[in-house]
């Protein structure tokens, strides 16, 4: 038994022994050898050269407002997309930040973008409204999308010559919106475009447009369909047949939202828009 404890012992203590020496005996790790430095240094990565066109790249129009979504504004994060006709990608995008969306339409290659229609998405969703690429332009333009499905309103060029026409023979204006500033003498196109009806346009007070036409209906076709020295009556054209023109020239009123009217008896529920008159 003794002889036995000695031998365990004597084992144990020898494995000991042994495993000191092996982990203590082995020599160090080997440093990794330091890299010797080389004469040679790596290539230097030439800056790249920019490419200078014949012009100066032009400025870009820049775009902010406030992103309605089904009447109410979309929240901070959500995507605003700018879009040109024929162009499967958004030619600018920003997002939405305290309420309020930014973004920069930069032209790119060597096409100028001078005049090219721009089209909203917020949120994959179709705007209502549309511009005009301006290089250098810095717009504030509200955008809506969803919520009504009312036909999708055009805003006119603030200031420029503005046309309207009827939608063939539908009882619609091709045009739902149209904006001037306060003030400026303003020049309307108007072509009934009809081959069956007659037509007129009419500027009225904001909220106004129904009793107006029910007045006009009482004014009779000798008047155009029009209530005469009627305060609400901004502007009007006469009674145009099918096929004609007129030109309808007004100074702009104050800042503030009206509206444009057929009062064709029965018309006015289809054939209106928004006039909005800027500062
Ligand atoms: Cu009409």
């Amino acid at each position: 038994m003794r002889g036995v404890v000695l031998l365990i012992i004597g084992a144990l203590a020898a494995t000991l022994v042994l495993a000191t020496a092996c982990g203590g005996g082995e020599p160090p790790p080997t440093q990794p050898p330091a890299p010797t430095p080389t004469t040679a240094l790596p290539t230097a990565v030439p800056p790249p050269t920019l490419q200078v066109g014949d012009q100066a790249p032009a400025p870009p129009h820049a775009f902010a407002g406030k992103a309605m979504v089904d009447g109410k504004a979309a929240p901070d994060g959500t995507v605003v997309t700018a879009w040109f006709d024929g162009v499967s990608q958004p030619v600018a995008e920003g997002a939405v930040a305290n309420g309020v969306y930014n973004l920069k339409i930069v032209q790119r290659g060597d096409a100028s973008y001078a005049n090219k229609k721009v089209t909203f998405k917020i949120d994959g969703q179709d705007a209502k409204e549309s511009s005009t690429w301006e290089s250098g332009a810095a717009d504030e333009l509200n955008l809506s999308a969803g919520g009504g499905g009312a036909a999708p309103p055009v805003v006119s060029p603030t200031g420029g010559p503005l046309q309207i026409t009827t939608e063939g023979d539908a009882l619609k204006f091709n045009l739902s919106q149209l904006t001037v500033k306060a003030g400026s003498e303003v020049v309307i196109t108007f072509k009934n475009a009809s081959t069956v009806n007659q037509h007129n346009f009419v500027v009225v007070q904001a909220g106004t447009k129904d009793e107006v036409a029910a007045a006009g209906t009482g004014a009779g076709p000798d008047n155009a369909w029009i209530p005469q020295g009627d305060d609400r009556v901004i502007a009007k054209s006469g009674l145009l047949d099918p096929g004609a023109t007129e030109d309808i020239r007004f100074t702009a009123p104050g800042p503030g939202n009206y509206q444009f009217v057929c009062t064709f008896p029965g018309h006015n529920f289809t054939m209106f828009g928004e006039f909005n008159v800027t500062p």
